[in-house]
């Protein structure tokens, strides 16, 4: 038997898909990195939402890789271990004790979860960190900051190695020094620009948890030049937390990165209201 339930206008489903055709086109074989920061990732039910979102990109054609976060986990077990959290311009101050537990939280809980959740939905996911095939090379980033580290070399073979066998990276901004045994923790945003520079990203999405990036009047502005966002960072219109964020959307723009959207994660379908529909979300930012 095939149901009949009227509770739900299933024409509007069919045109929705019908309506995505040119989306889906333009995209076909596009790198979108997609960072999920900690605040992003909720409940369970949020991030099995987002799970299902990359992995219908997966189906549609594109090459999605996740870049993740986890500052809240991170403070979470430093907090039951008695360890301080301290905070410099947005950055974690990271003794060795620190990185030792950003590395476990990382890596171990928070990517592992992803790559689960990924794989409930049906789709093919591998976790791994900078220090996989030496993905994220770094150098410390500030002497008063420790063990935190720049990016400096980047080799990302292995990500087109898992493109073209269909599978989803799953990435956990820590990675490896120059010299042996070195542990660097990367800001999760900083990390996802250079990864998306190294592969030449058609699209970085950075997901927050606010609705974008707002001009003097509070207003979301949708699009905006590299000219445009340094501009408002002199005037102080984006300021706080934005200014690291638009601050990576600027050098990924730079480094070759089409373009760059800050947007709302909150949003239920974010990634899918900004590739696959006319409406879009956030801000974006390109030359
Ligand atoms: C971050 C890495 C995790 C991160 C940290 O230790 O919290 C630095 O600050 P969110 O959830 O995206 O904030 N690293 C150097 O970026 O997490």
């Amino acid at each position: 038997m095939r149901p009949r339930d009227m509770s739900r206008d299933w024409i509007a489903t069919a045109r929705t898909l019908n309506e995505a055709l040119p989306y889906i086109q333009r995209y076909d074989d596009a790198i979108v990195v997609v960072k999920f920061g900690g605040n992003a990732m909720g409940d369970a039910e949020a991030m099995a939402s987002f799970a299902r979102d990359i992995v219908l990109m997966r189906q549609m054609g594109l090459n999605p890789v996740v870049v993740h976060g986890g500052g809240p986990m991170i403070n979470d077990l430093l907090a039951r271990l008695g360890i301080e959290s301290k905070f410099v311009r947005g950055k974690r101050v990271t003794d060795q004790a620190t990185v030792e537990v950003v590395e476990m939280v990382l890596t171990g809980l928070v990517n592992k979860r992803i790559v689960q959740a990924i794989m409930d939905e049906g789709g093919r996911a591998v976790g791994l960190s900078g220090k996989d095939d030496d993905l994220m090379v770094c150098e410390a980033d500030d002497p008063e900051l420790g063990f935190v580290g720049r990016p400096v070399e980047m080799n990302v073979q292995v990500l087109r190695d898992l493109f073209k066998a269909g599978i989803i990276p799953v990435v956990a901004p820590v990675a490896t020094g120059m010299s042996a045994l070195e542990t660097f923790n990367v800001n999760g945003d900083t990390a996802a620009g250079a990864i998306a520079a190294a592969l030449k990203a058609d699209r970085l999405l950075l997901l927050t948890d606010v609705e974008g990036v707002k001009n003097a009047s509070g207003e979301i502005v949708t699009q905006m030049t590299p000219e445009d966002v340094r501009a408002m960072i002199e005037d102080g219109t984006i300021a706080g937390g934005m200014i690291p964020k638009t601050e990576t959307a600027l050098k990924a723009v730079e480094d070759g990165v089409r373009a760059v959207v800050i947007l709302d994660g909150r949003v239920p379908n974010a990634c899918l209201l900004e590739l696959f529909t006319e409406h879009g979300a956030g801000s974006l930012i390109r030359r």
